[in-house]
């Protein structure tokens, strides 16, 4: 009866039942994000908030498994076996980052090789940083301070997101880039205390990834797609000029401790509001490192396409090893059940 009464019901004149239940569900979702309540996977949520998470936490796991490559090119070439042991716990630690952050995603009803088809196809964003070459050892610390730096000014609010299991996993995480980023500082300081060729060395390095830090917090807020919303939906915390800020604030002193200059002519402390004003990041580099004409955009992902598909045999191995656990757990359950019927004394 129910049913026939919906069939008849014109949906362009009639107010369908379904939008009435889902705007009481959207103010219970907005009173829950207010009062500071974790949203969980099983919970209702609006499909807008499901795709924004989707976007920003896949590309925050592409950025890790991307970020990979430019120090891992370091690794066979680290100055000492400690600088080497450091440097490969790091590069471990990136891609842990970037497993816990694909299950967050899959979470939200996506799967892992959607994810990973969207990278390798290019039509995932991943962070613009990854695509600048590391052409000299100093570009290992500058990474640490600068790149780990710019990533723990905007991940440490995100511990705070209304979304559970992003906001739980960015908790490890934040620990872990801590470590990375005091790293990378210690490398920067060995060489501003070193020889003047490797003073020159950490000069240059910041000089080549100063600016591109600063582009990692995205757009100004004036041209920030998603900002206003994410915030809204306690998803983002800061804006990313506030954050870019921030990040301008703590640096700058970082750097005149190790005696470098920050490449920016504009760059002073302003007294009455306590911040630092800075120049302008170069825009049009940002957008065609976006659109893929960065430095090394092409070669970040032939060289993660090429390990995609010499890992094709330990994926293939990994579901073949699943597929005979689970024929042999039915059979084991098979055995154990007749064993139970028989000594029950049942046919
Ligand atoms: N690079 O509306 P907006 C790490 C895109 S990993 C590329 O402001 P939103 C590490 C943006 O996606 C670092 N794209 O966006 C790893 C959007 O495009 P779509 C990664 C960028 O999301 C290894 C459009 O521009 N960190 O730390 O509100 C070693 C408009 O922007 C970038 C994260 O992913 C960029 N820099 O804000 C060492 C953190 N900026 O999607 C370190 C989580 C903007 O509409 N993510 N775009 O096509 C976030 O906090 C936010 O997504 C962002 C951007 C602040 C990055």
């Amino acid at each position: 009866m129910y049913s026939q009464a919906l069939d008849e019901r014109d949906p362009r004149r009639d107010p369908a039942p379904a939008d009435a239940a889902d705007a009481s569900r959207v103010l219970r979702f907005d009173e829950r994000v207010a009062a500071e309540e974790k949203i969980e996977p099983n919970d209702w949520m609006p499909s807008a908030y499901r795709k924004t998470l989707v976007r920003q936490i896949s590309q925050h796991a592409h950025s890790e498994i991307i970020g990979m490559q430019p120090e891992g090119n370091w690794i066979t070439r680290a100055p000492s076996l400690r600088r080497k042991a450091v440097l490969l716990a790091k590069v471990q630690d990136e891609a842990g980052h970037g497993l816990y952050l694909y299950a967050a995603a899959e979470t939200l009803g996506v799967t892992r090789e959607e994810l990973v088809d969207q990278l390798l196809d290019g039509r995932a964003k991943y962070s613009s940083i990854f695509n600048y070459p590391t052409l000299t050892w100093a570009d290992i610390g500058a990474i640490g301070w600068l790149v780990d730096g710019a990533a723990i000014m905007n991940q440490i609010p995100l511990c705070r997101c209304s979304y559970g299991p992003y906001a739980r996993a960015m908790v490890r995480i934040c620990k872990e880039e801590s470590f990375h980023q005091r790293q990378g500082f210690e490398i920067m300081l060995t060489l501003s205390r070193g020889t003047e060729a490797q003073k020159a060395m950490a000069q240059d390095a910041l000089d080549r990834w100063w600016w591109p830090a600063l582009m990692m917090f995205g757009p100004h807020d004036s041209d920030s797609t998603h900002s206003e919303q994410s915030m809204a939906w306690k998803i983002k915390r800061f804006s990313n000029d506030e954050l870019r800020q921030k990040f301008v604030d703590v640096t700058v002193p970082q750097a005149e401790f190790l005696g470098l200059r920050v490449p920016d002519d504009e760059l002073r402390y302003d007294e009455t509001t306590g911040h630092y004003v800075f120049g302008e990041p170069d825009w049009s580099e940002f957008a065609a490192v976006l659109r893929g004409e960065g430095p090394c955009n092409a070669q970040r992902l032939a060289h993660r396409r090429r390990a995609h598909d010499d890992g094709a045999w330990v994926r293939e191995a990994a579901e073949a090893y699943a597929a005979k656990r689970a024929a042999t757990t039915v059979d084991h359950g098979q055995t154990h059940g007749t064993r139970q019927r028989v000594a029950q004394g049942s046919p």
